[in-house]
This record gives structure tokens, sequence and C-alpha cells, in this order.
């Protein structure tokens, strides 16, 4: 496996594919070891969703407000410390509130939303209101374009964040497509730094729910499978179990499997060339190592930012990417 070299000017560094609360620890540790112009964050977009009237982007927000030190210790997701004077309202107003915006998340939501109003692009708003909350790294939604991730479940079609937040993951998932993703295209930022990357990292986000999305775009799948650069996939099961969200009835489903890191790395064959398990995993490695991966066991859960720093130090090695 060639390693990247840190002579080569042209390459444009890491880039991380991420989707919600896991990819965004994992960004924030790159984000503290490889300088801004050395790590691009790409994030799904399949889980977006108009409540209130407003654009919400769940998994941009929850890695950007991650990056910017910003996200709630408790939930990984919206601001910490957030109040909910303006959801309360809208309650005794009538509006359906299942979906939790907080103040501080609803003023962004409002931003965000008037200025795709006003003709900007997805892109365009990413980058100024991340810069906005302090922060240096580019931050970047898959595509410019609507890409809705659709489960397909034992009581009908909805929405990621209706089966997910509303019904709490409870119906059965008998299928999962991405709406647009075939006239969607990679947004621009994603576009170039697909084109010469030094490594490219799957975050631990779900494979299924949140990478998939990224890999649905047209050409992107195909790029990523021939270039020949390190690409690290890290499990987000850790001892068979997901740190968060709905990852094992869902592998059930589409893996024909309980979840494991060997699915993982099963799913991520011909995509990716590293694989990043966990200590509790160890007596998959072998397995692993059989699907031709060079692979890492370490530990993986992320719960402080030393442990974020000290994953993202291994994945930089492991790709031989320079910090
Ligand atoms: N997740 C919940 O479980 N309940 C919520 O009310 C909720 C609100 C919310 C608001 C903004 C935001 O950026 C994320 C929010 N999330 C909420 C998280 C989100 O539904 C999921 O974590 C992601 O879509 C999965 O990656």
């Amino acid at each position: 496996m060639p390693e990247a070299n840190s002579s080569d000017n042209r390459r444009g560094g890491v880039l991380a594919l991420a989707g919600g609360v896991g990819g965004a620890k994992l960004a924030v540790g790159l984000a503290r070891v490889l300088p801004p112009d050395a790590l691009t964050v790409v994030v799904n977009t399949g889980d977006d969703e108009i409540f209130y009237g407003l654009h919400v982007s769940p998994d941009i927000d929850t890695v950007t407000y991650s990056l910017a030190g910003l996200a709630n210790p408790e939930t990984g997701w919206g601001f910490a410390g957030d109040t909910f004077n303006a959801l309360g309202t809208l309650k005794n107003l009538g509006a359906d509130t299942w979906f939790g915006l907080g103040d501080h998340d609803l003023a962004l939501h409002l931003r965000r939303t008037d200025m795709l109003r006003s003709g900007k692009t997805l892109s365009d708003v990413t980058l100024d209101l991340s810069r906005r909350m302090g922060v240096r790294h580019p931050v970047v939604p898959m595509s410019d374009q609507p890409v809705r991730t659709i489960i397909e479940s034992d009581d009908g079609e909805m929405s990621f964040q209706e089966y997910f937040v509303h019904r709490r993951s409870e119906p059965e998932v008998i299928g999962l497509r991405f709406d647009g993703a075939d006239s969607a295209s990679p947004s621009p930022v994603f576009k170039s730094a697909l084109e010469s990357p030094n490594a490219i990292v799957f975050c631990p986000s779900n494979p299924f729910l949140s990478v998939d999305p990224i890999m649905a775009l047209p050409g992107v799948r195909e790029m990523i499978a021939v270039s020949d650069i390190p690409r690290v996939a890290v499990s987000p099961i850790i001892g068979g179990r997901a740190v968060k969200g709905p990852a094992a009835r869902i592998f059930q489903t589409f893996a024909q499997k309980p979840p494991s890191a060997l699915a993982v790395a099963e799913h991520y064959e011909g995509i990716a060339t590293h694989f990043v398990m966990d200590n509790k995993d160890e007596s998959s490695r072998v397995a692993v190592e059989a699907l031709g991966y060079e692979v890492l066991v370490t530990e993986t859960l992320m719960t402080t930012d030393a442990h974020k720093i000290a994953l993202a130090i291994e994945v930089c090695g492991m790709a031989g990417v320079p910090i």
C-alpha cells in the first residue's frame, strides 16, 4: 500500500467522511492533530429535514458544534446548555414539537434557512456559519442538492428523523433508500477533495445510515474504490454493540447478521484498505485481516478529547499521514 508523502504538495490532505455523533468525535481528534488545509470533513445530509419551516442539517450541526466545542456533551448533538423556551411557545401555539430544537439551535436554523432562501448553497452557508462559530477546518455537506434517507418499514415509509426521533427506531426496517442521490452531485469542495487526498477516513458512523448516503452520490464509490491511497475505516461497533443509535437492528436487516466489527469490515470490503477496531473485538482480527485489510486493534471509545486525539493520531499513523 503506497504511503502518503509529506512532500507531495499536490495531495489534498485527509478526507474524512462522517455522520453524526461518532463521526464528529473522530473529526474533533483529526482537527486537533491536522492543520485546516490538511483535513476536509464531508458530512452526510441524508438526515436533513424541514422542521418548523426551517432547514435542519443534524449531522452538519453535530460536526460543526463539536469542532467549535459547543456541542451538548450529554447528547452529542445540539448546543451545550441550550434552553427550549421557543419550542415551548411553539407547542403552546399548536406545533407538533417532537423534534427538539433549542433556542440557540433555532437561531442557527433561522439564519441557515434565510441564507438558503437568499440563494446561497448549503456548502456556502455551512462554511460561513462554521467559520463564525470558530471552526477553522472545512466542514462540507456531501451535496448541495437534497438527498433524503427514506426508511422503508413494516409501518410504511418515513424520513430518517421520523423513524429515529419520533418513532424511536421502533418500526421494523425492511429497506432503505436515498431519494435524490442519483441526480445529486458531490458538493464542489467534496469533489475536489476526492481528486487527490492523502488518505480517506471513514469515521465511526453508521455505515448504512450515515456513510452509504455519501457513497450513493454518482461517482463517489467508484472514485474511492480505485484510488491508490490508504483508506481507513474505523468501526462504530464496539464489542458487538453500537455506541449510539439504531445500528443493531439496521445491521440485522441489511447485513443479515448481528452488529460486529467483522460485519463493518465486510461492508467496507473493496472500498477501505485499512481497518481500525476496538480491543474488545480483538478476536475478529484474523477474520478481518483475511478480508485483505491492514488492521489496527486499539481503544476506539472516545469519551474524552484525549481519546479523540489519541485515535486520530493512530489513524493518521496507520495511513502514513504526517501530523
Ligand atoms: N435526536 C433526538 O433523539 N431527539 C431530538 O429531539 C433531536 C433533535 C435534534 C436537533 C438538532 C440536531 O442537529 C440534531 C437533533 N437530534 C435529535 C439528533 C439527530 O436526530 C440524530 O442524531 C442524527 O440525525 C443521526 O446522525
